[in-house]
C-alpha cells in the first residue's frame, strides 16, 4: 500500500504532460467500453499505433488537411462530418470525455485508497496533473464543477485526493489550496457527502454526521418514504452509504491520515466538537439547505442510533449489502453512476476482502470511468455517453441527407450495427427484487452493460434506428420489428399521470420527500421529476414510429402523445421558452419542444405556443447573429446570457426556429453565418463552454455536441432556407 501510494516529485507547473502522451491508447472493447492504456515499450507502441480518436481526446495535433472552404451551409456540414468521421471508433460509435463534476475524482481516489486498491503510476501522475490544471487560477481551490467557484466540498476533497495520490503538503499547489480551504473555514463545514468520504478516510468523525440509517431498507415497500421510491440516482448512492454507515467503516490510521487531520482543519483536529458539525455547512457550498423537518427527523434518528438493537442493525446492514450485490450484478460492476460505483466498491471490498472476485471485478470496471484528456486524467460522470452521441449524429446525417453520400455509407452502417448491439434485450438479472424498472427494449445513456433504461435515451435510440432503417436506401434492417415494438412498449410504461416523462422511471415517491434531501449541494434529487426534454424525445420518437407502423398500439400511442403534449404546454414558461435540465438550458429544451410540437402539427403558423417560443428565441439573438446562454440559466430558471456567443447554443436556437417553420430567413441566415465562421479549416469546431448540466447543480461537458449539432443545424438550414427561398422570390443560397 505504501509503495502503491508513494510520494511523487511533482513539477510546479502542470502545463506540460507528466507522462508521454504518445503512449496513451483508448481501448474500445465490447459494447463501446472505454478504457485508457499506457503502453510501456516501443514495440507495443509500434504494434498498436495511435489513432486520430486517441490523439483528438488527448488534445494532440491531428494535422488533418485543410478542406476546401465551404461556401454554403451544406458543404460546411459535410466538411464537419469529414472531420468527425475520423473520430469514429472501429465499432461504429463515438467515444468521448464526460467530465465536469469535480467531486468524482476524489471519490475514486479516496474509495480506492481506503480499499487498498492501487493505480498505475501514470494514472496517478495524470490525475494529479488534471487537478492542478483544474484548480481555480486565482485561489487554487476547486468547486463543485469545472466552471464553479471554490467550495469546501471541492477544495477539501480534491486536496485530500492530491495528497493521497502522492503530492507533498508543501508543494505550492497544496499550500495554495490549503490556504483557500482554511479561508473557507476548513473541512468541518464540508457538506454531507464530503463528511462521508472524509469519515471513511478517518479524517472526520462519524459523530459529525447525521445518520445514514440502513434501517430504511427494512421498511415495508408501501411506506411512502421507502428508498425504492426515491430517485434512482439517490437511492443507489444511499444504499452503500447506509451500509458503510451501519458498519461505521473507517480506514486504519497511518502517517498520511494523521497529517491530513492537521492539514484539512485550521483548528486542532482533536479539539473539534463533532456533533456540533452535523448542521455545519460552509456558506460557499450551501445550495439546498436542510428543511426543519429534516433536522427534526435527524434528531429522532440520531437518538435511535444510540439504542438500535444489534439484531435489527445486523438485518438492515445485510439487506443493504444484498441490494449492493444486486446492483453490481445487474450492471457488470459498473453500477448506475460513478458515486455509487465507488461506494459499492468500498462496501464490497470491506465485506469480501482484497482476494475476492468482487475486488477484481470492481477494479476492472473502475477503469471505465477514468478518462485521459489533454489536461490529465479525470473521472467521468458516467461510463461514457455512447448512445447519446451516436443517436444525435445519426439523426443529423439522415435529416441532412449526408447519410446517403457514398463517402459516408460505411460509417453509417457501422453506427447502425452499434445501435443494434446497444439495445438492451432483457430485464435486469435481479429485476423486481432490486426494485428496478423494466429494461427490455431500452437504450441507456452509455452502454448496454450499464443496463439502465433512460426514457429519452430509449426514445432517441429508437428514433435513430427508425431513421437509419426506414429512410435510407442502403442500410440492412438489423433491428427487427419485434425489438422496435419492445422499445415502444417500454416507453409507454414510463409516462406519468400528468403526461410528462421523467428520466429513469416513472415518479414513485411523493413530492414532500424532497424535504428529506440530505445532500445540501444538490437540489431536487429525492424523487424523479418530469422533464420537458425527456418528454419531447418520447413524443418525437413515437410520432415518427407511427408514421411507419400505423397499426401498432395506435390508440395507446395517440393517447400517450396527447398527454405528453398537454404536459409540454403546461410547462412552457410565460416568456415562451422551456427550462432545460440536462443541457443549457432554454435553447436546449426549446429546441426539443419545437421539434415535437411540429410533429403534431403545431408550428409558427398554426400554434400560439410555437409562435411565442420563436419570438422568445428571436429576442435572445445577439448582434453577431448567434446565441449565448450560461449554465446559470439552469440554476435560476431564467435566461442568463453567456459572456460569449456559443456555436452549440446557436445551433439549438436555429434548429428550434426551423422546426417551428419560422417564416423569416434573415435571423436564421445570421445564425448560420456565425456557426460557419467558427469552423476550423479541417472541418471541426473548437470547444467553447460546458454544454450540459446536471440540473441538480452540476455542469457536465458534452464535447461531442460541438460536432453533431453544427452538422445537423447547417445541413437542415441549407434545406430549409432553400425552400424558403423558393417561396420568397429571389432568395437562393
Ligand atoms: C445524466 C446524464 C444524461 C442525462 C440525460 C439522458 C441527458 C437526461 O435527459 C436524463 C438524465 C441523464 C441520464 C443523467 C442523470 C444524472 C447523471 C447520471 C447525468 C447528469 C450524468 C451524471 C449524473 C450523475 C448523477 C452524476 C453523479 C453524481 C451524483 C450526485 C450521484
Amino acid at each position: 500500500m505504501d509503495a502503491a501510494y508513494s510520494r511523487l516529485a511533482i513539477p510546479a507547473s502542470a502545463s506540460k504532460p507528466f507522462t508521454d502522451y504518445t503512449r496513451w491508447r483508448l481501448l474500445v472493447s465490447e459494447g463501446g467500453r472505454h478504457t485508457w492504456k499506457y503502453l510501456k515499450t516501443d514495440e507495443e507502441c509500434a504494434k498498436w499505433p495511435q489513432t486520430s480518436e486517441d490523439k483528438f481526446w488527448l488534445g494532440m495535433a491531428l494535422n488533418h488537411e485543410a478542406l476546401a472552404p465551404a461556401k454554403d451551409p451544406l458543404t460546411a456540414a459535410r466538411n464537419g462530418y469529414t472531420f468527425y468521421k475520423t473520430l469514429q471508433s472501429h465499432d461504429g460509435h463515438w467515444s468521448g470525455e464526460y467530465g465536469g463534476p469535480m467531486f468524482l475524482l476524489p471519490g475514486l481516489v479516496i474509495g480506492s485508497y481506503v480499499s487498498g486498491m492501487d493505480f498505475k503510476l501514470e494514472e496517478r501522475q495524470e490525475m494529479i496533473r488534471y487537478l492542478m490544471n483544474r484548480a481555480n487560477p486565482e485561489d487554487g481551490g476547486w468547486g463543485i464543477h469545472v466552471e464553479g467557484h471554490s467550495t469546501v466540498f471541492g477544495t477539501g476533497l480534491n486536496y485530500a485526493a492530491l495528497r493521497l495520490l502522492g503530492m507533498d503538503a508543501d508543494h505550492p499547489v497544496c499550500t495554495k489550496a490549503r490556504a483557500t480551504l482554511h479561508k473557507l473555514g476548513g473541512a468541518t463545514g464540508i457538506p454531507a457527502w464530503g463528511k462521508f468520504w472524509l469519515s471513511l478516510l478517518n479524517v472526520y468523525d462519524w459523530e459529525g454526521l447525521w445518520p445514514f440509517p440502513p434501517s430504511f431498507q427494512l421498511l415495508p415497500d408501501w411506506v411512502p418514504f421507502h428508498p425504492h421510491k426515491w430517485w434512482i440516482q439517490t437511492r443507489t448512492v444511499y444504499t452503500p452509504m447506509s451500509y458503510l454507515y451501519g458498519v461505521r467503516f473507517t480506514m486504519p490510521e497511518n502517517d498520511l491520515i494523521l497529517a491530513l487531520r492537521e492539514e484539512l482543519y485550521p483548528e486542532n483536529y482533536y479539539s473539534i466538537n463533532w456533533p456540533a458539525q452535523r448542521n455545519h455547512v460552509s456558506k460557499a457550498d450551501l445550495y439546498a439547505p436542510h428543511s426543519a423537518i429534516f433536522d427534526m427527523a435527524n434528531l429522532v434518528l440520531g437518538a435511535y442510533e444510540h439504542c438500535v438493537l444489534p439484531p435489527l442493525r445486523k438485518a438492515a446492514v445485510a439487506r443493504a449489502y444484498q441490494l449492493i450485490v444486486f446492483e453490481d450484478e445487474n450492471t457488470g460492476y459498473q453500477t448506475l453512476a460513478p458515486v455509487s460505483k465507488m461506494f459499492n466498491l468500498v462496501a464490497r471490498v470491506y465485506a469480501e476482502g482484497p482476494e475476492s472476485e468482487a475486488f477484481r471485478l470492481h477494479k476492472e470496471k473502475r477503469d471505465d470511468f477514468m478518462w485521459m484528456g489533454g489536461e490529465g486524467m479525470m473521472m467521468c460522470g458516467t461510463n461514457g455517453s455512447q448512445l447519446w452521441d451516436i443517436a444525435f449524429i445519426m439523426q443529423a446525417l439522415v435529416e441532412t441527407g449526408l447519410a446517403e453520400l457514398p463517402e459516408n455509407r460505411d460509417s453509417v452502417i457501422k453506427a447502425l450495427e452499434w445501435l443494434e448491439d446497444g439495445q438492451i434485450l432483457d430485464n435486469p438479472k435481479h429485476y423486481k427484487t432490486s426494485y428496478r424498472h423494466a429494461t427490455k427494449g431500452a437504450w441507456g445513456f452509455s452502454t448496454k452493460e450499464q443496463g439502465y433504461t433512460v426514457s429519452d435515451c430509449t426514445a432517441e435510440g429508437l428514433k435513430a434506428v427508425l431513421y437509419l432503417q426506414k429512410d435510407l436506401s442502403f442500410t440492412p434492417k438489423l433491428v427487427s420489428d419485434r425489438r422496435i415494438f419492445d422499445a415502444v412498449d417500454l416507453l409507454l410504461t414510463l409516462q406519468n399521470s400528468n403526461g410528462g416523462f421523467a428520466s429513469y422511471e416513472p415518479i414513485r415517491g411523493p413530492r414532500w420527500l424532497e424535504l428529506l434531501n440530505p445532500a445540501e449541494v444538490f437540489g431536487n434529487i429525492m424523487i424523479e421529476y418530469c422533464y420537458p426534454e425527456c418528454t419531447t424525445s418520447v413524443i418525437t420518437a413515437l410520432s415518427i414510429l407511427r408514421q411507419h407502423y400505423k397499426d401498432y398500439r395506435a390508440a395507446d400511442i395517440a393517447r400517450t402523445i396527447q398527454g405528453a403534449i398537454g404536459y409540454l404546454h403546461e410547462c412552457q414558461q410565460p416568456e415562451g421558452g422551456w427550462i432545460g435540465s440536462w443541457g443549457i438550458c432554454f435553447t436546449y429544451a426549446t429546441q426539443f419542444a419545437l421539434e415535437s410540437l411540429s410533429l403534431v402539427g403545431e408550428t409558427y403558423e398554426t400554434s400560439d405556443s410555437a409562435r411565442r417560443a420563436c419570438e422568445f428565441l428571436i429576442g435572445k439573438q445577439r448582434a453577431d447573429g448567434g446565441w449565448g446562454e450560461s449554465y446559470k440559466s439552469c440554476e435560476v430558471g431564467k435566461w442568463i446570457e453567456h459572456a460569449d456567443t456559443q456555436v452549440v447554443q446557436t445551433c439549438w436556437a436555429v434548429m428550434a426556429l426551423i422546426y417551428a417553420g419560422y417564416p423569416h430567413a434573415e435571423p436564421l441566415e445570421r445564425g448560420v453565418a456565425l456557426v460557419m465562421s467558427r469552423q476550423l479549416p479541417d472541418g471541426s469546431w473548437p470547444q467553447e463552454a460546458i454544454e450540459g448540466i446536471f440540473n441538480k447543480n452540476c455542469a457536465i461537458a458534452y464535447p461531442n455536441f460541438k460536432f453533431s449539432f453544427p452538422i445537423w443545424m447547417l445541413g437542415k438550414a441549407h434545406i430549409y432556407l432553400n425552400d424558403l427561398g423558393k417561396k420568397k422570390d429571389g432568395f437562393k443560397l
